[in-house]
């Protein structure tokens, strides 16, 4: 029963990176239902490790110590709030699923909710038996990522690596799924995938309830024996080298190349993304600090056919290890919106306005494209979209555009917001031929929808 359920009409996955549910649930019905988001991706639920002593640091969450539904973003009740409200808002939720290991600590300690923990004891959840001890490199962490065996059976940083094939730990790992689809989430990220032998995700899937989302966490780099497409079979893949090969492009490259943008993967299986909360810590991808240029590239992602788009949400830091804002007890604060360093990309004008756009071109394909062989790009969609992106360094000037588009009069979602059939910035009319004419200054774009119209 538990097969892949598509994300829905509205496919866009949103990650609200360390958010609070109090602050999740507010921006379900506030922003991300009203947007046409499709999804949430929320951090892990789970009761964590804390360490104070290091201030905190965001990747606390992915050390688990229970599966108590209790950490510094919330304690059950709060999460199944949460949950309800982004359900009713029509956005799905998907988990941050850390199912590959419990923590990475040496000396013993008391995770988020309270429950006492050594490396390898977590009472009542896993003990010794449960974990894998692959005998390598003086201390069981992997180094050779070009060996299978390695990257599946010793551990990851010092994470207490689970024996995901045995029937036991499988129980256990689905029981915390379970538990997760009783309170109406929609879906898993699996972290650390290709730790893990596909088959054993396969597995721990089958023991699912009812049907879930699953995009699976598929780092790859060239070389590796461990490759994206052993984990078809369960779900969607996320696709790393897309944000690579983003950033190259808009950074060193010509947009022409884009004309064939994409992965071997396939399509409909593909969860693509300028950056993650990994990569944008120290991986030469785009990111919110760079501004105008994480815009559009994040406008073409959106504007292009290839993949499930899921957009970053961030906290800005100093430190990679800085978490995000939190009171005395270690609590996640509210997060504001372009306050206290949220960045709320998400929420930035061109991104949440070419969500629209996304869905309004969904099922279409691209026609009319044209480029100058460098920097300016435009191409259509159906004929429900078009979109010119000028990253050259001079604008265009008095240009006519050929789109697929029927005449009208079409908000320009780039520089104006759409609502109540009124566009707050310039519309243009395309003409019964297809044709407008426009200026685009240099770094800038032009987006056009059917569900713009003025
Ligand atoms: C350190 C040393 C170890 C040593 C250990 C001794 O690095 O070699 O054995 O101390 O105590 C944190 C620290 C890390 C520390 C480890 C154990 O950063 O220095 O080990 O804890 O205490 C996040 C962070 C990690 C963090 C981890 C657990 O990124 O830095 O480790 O959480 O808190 C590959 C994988 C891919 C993975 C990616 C980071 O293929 O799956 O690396 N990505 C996912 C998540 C990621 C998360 C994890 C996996 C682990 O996206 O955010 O790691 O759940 O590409």
């Amino acid at each position: 029963t538990a097969t892949a359920a598509p994300p829905g009409d509205k496919d866009v996955i949103v990650r609200l990176f360390q958010w609070n549910w109090p602050s999740v649930a507010k921006e379900c019905k506030d922003f991300l239902g009203p947007r046409g988001v499709g999804g949430v991706h929320v951090s892990p639920p789970q009761e964590h490790i804390v360490r104070k002593d290091l201030g905190s640091p965001w990747w606390q969450d992915y050390q688990p110590v229970s599966y108590k539904i209790d950490s510094r973003r919330g304690d059950r009740a709060a999460f199944a709030a949460m949950v309800t409200a982004c359900k009713s808002a029509g956005v799905k939720v998907y988990v941050d699923a850390v199912i590959n290991h419990m923590a990475g600590q040496d000396v013993p300690g008391t995770g988020w909710a309270g429950s006492r923990y050594d490396h390898y004891s977590y009472p009542g959840v896993y003990a010794d038996q449960d974990f894998h001890h692959c005998g390598r490199n003086g201390n069981d962490d992997i180094k050779n990522y070009f060996d299978r065996f390695e990257v599946q059976n010793c551990e990851l940083v010092n994470l207490a690596d689970l024996k995901t094939e045995s029937e036991p730990v499988r129980n256990r790992i689905a029981g915390y799924l379970n538990d997760l689809l009783s309170l109406g989430v929609d879906g898993f990220r699996i972290d650390a995938a290709k730790h893990m032998p596909s088959a054993d995700i396969g597995a721990i899937k089958a023991k699912l309830s009812r049907p879930a989302y699953v995009f699976q966490e598929t780092t790859f780099a060239a070389g590796e024996p461990i490759v994206p497409d052993e984990y078809l079979p369960n779900g969607d893949v996320k696709v790393f080298a897309y944000g690579y090969d983003i950033a190259r492009i808009f950074n060193h490259e010509k947009l022409s190349y884009l004309r064939t943008f994409g992965s071997s993967l396939p399509s409909n299986k593909a969860v693509v993304f300028t950056d993650n909360h990994d990569t944008q810590r120290g991986h030469p991808v785009l990111t919110h600090k760079d501004g105008g240029r994480y815009a559009l590239a994040n406008a073409f992602v959106l504007a292009w056919p290839y993949g499930t788009p899921q957009l970053m949400s961030s906290f800005e830091f100093g430190t990679t290890d800085q978490g995000p804002p939190s009171d005395a007890d270690g609590r996640t604060k509210n997060a504001t919106c372009f306050t206290d360093g949220w960045r709320c990309e998400h929420r930035w004008q061109v991104i949440s306005n070419m969500i629209g756009f996304h869905n309004a071109v969904r099922g279409t394909n691209v026609n009319s494209w044209w480029d100058n062989g460098n920097d300016l790009i435009t191409f259509g969609r159906g004929d429900k979209g078009y979109l010119v992106l000028n990253d050259e360094g001079s604008a265009v000037t008095g240009r006519s555009f050929r789109t697929p588009l029927p005449a009208g009069r079409y908000c320009d979602v780039i520089h104006g917001d759409f609502s109540g059939g009124k566009c707050s910035g310039p519309v243009y009319t395309v003409d019964g031929g297809g044709w407008f004419r426009a200026d685009v200054a240099a770094h800038d774009a032009i987006a056009l929808h059917a569900n713009a119209r003025v």
